[in-house]
């Protein structure tokens, strides 16, 4: 049986295959995204590849990346991202997601809207008919009032909780504010509770990426199936 490990590294060497020189690369977090910023480096050492400058979605992947030989740049240097290359938490058949398991999800956002492409990678225990349903989602929150936060999500069904780290001290976003992880339920409109959560204040961003993806690379034991939108 193949690993899930083997079908991230699939996936993305198949996402990477997008590249071409000259382009400016958003770099994604994760463990799947991990395997294609490797892979970049690896292709550039080896003069495969040339030319290419990365905007890295957290500070995890930039220090990836730096190991790697990758020159990067930020989303200020630029005027867009020719393609980046991400995970998700979970995939509907719409292609809408959930991000955010990792915590980067303000930075991949913002990334992923300055893209004129976005390449998801994942292996196929990922999709699912309903977002909601195979994983909770997360909300980056500021401190200020963050238990009422809790409590307006709750109101509207799940359960929420504050993210920990393994001391049991609170998680901090690159940005240095909370998240709760939202036990919300099946998604019936993703795109009518991104609007929800984008409307109250208190939510710094949230993990529904609706209408972002325009590439879907899935790794399965068959191989790899790319699906655009
Ligand atoms: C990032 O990494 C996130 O948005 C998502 O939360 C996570 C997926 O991680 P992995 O690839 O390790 O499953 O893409």
């Amino acid at each position: 049986m193949t690993s899930v490990e083997t079908l991230k590294a699939m996936a993305a060497a198949a996402a990477v295959a997008l590249v071409q020189p000259g382009m400016v690369i958003g770099l994604g977090f994760g463990s799947t995204a991990a395997h294609a910023t490797r892979l970049i480096g690896e292709r550039l050492a080896s003069g495969a590849l040339r030319d290419i400058v990365g905007v890295p979605c957290a500070e995890g992947t930039a220090t990836l990346a730096r190991e790697m030989g990758i020159p990067l740049t930020t989303l200020d240097e630029v005027n867009a991202v020719d393609l980046t290359i991400d995970g998700a938490d979970e995939v509907d058949p719409q292609m809408a997601l959930i991000k955010g398991g990792g915590g980067a999800l303000l930075r991949e956002k913002m990334v992923a809207q300055a893209s004129r492409r976005v390449a998801i990678i994942v292996d196929e225990s990922k999709l699912s008919p309903a977002l909601g349903t195979r994983f909770y989602l997360p909300i980056e929150v500021v401190d200020f009032g963050y238990r009422a936060t809790a409590r307006w999500l709750e109101a509207q069904g799940g359960s929420v909780r504050l993210r920990v780290r393994t001391d049991g001290q609170p998680f901090r976003t690159d940005q240095g504010n909370l998240i709760l992880d939202w036990a919300c339920g099946p998604i019936t409109d993703p795109a009518a509770l991104a609007a929800r959560l984008a409307a109250r204040a208190g939510i710094v961003e949230h993990g529904l990426f609706v209408g972002l993806a325009t590439d879907l690379f899935v790794a399965g034991a068959s191989g790899v199936r790319h699906l655009t939108r």
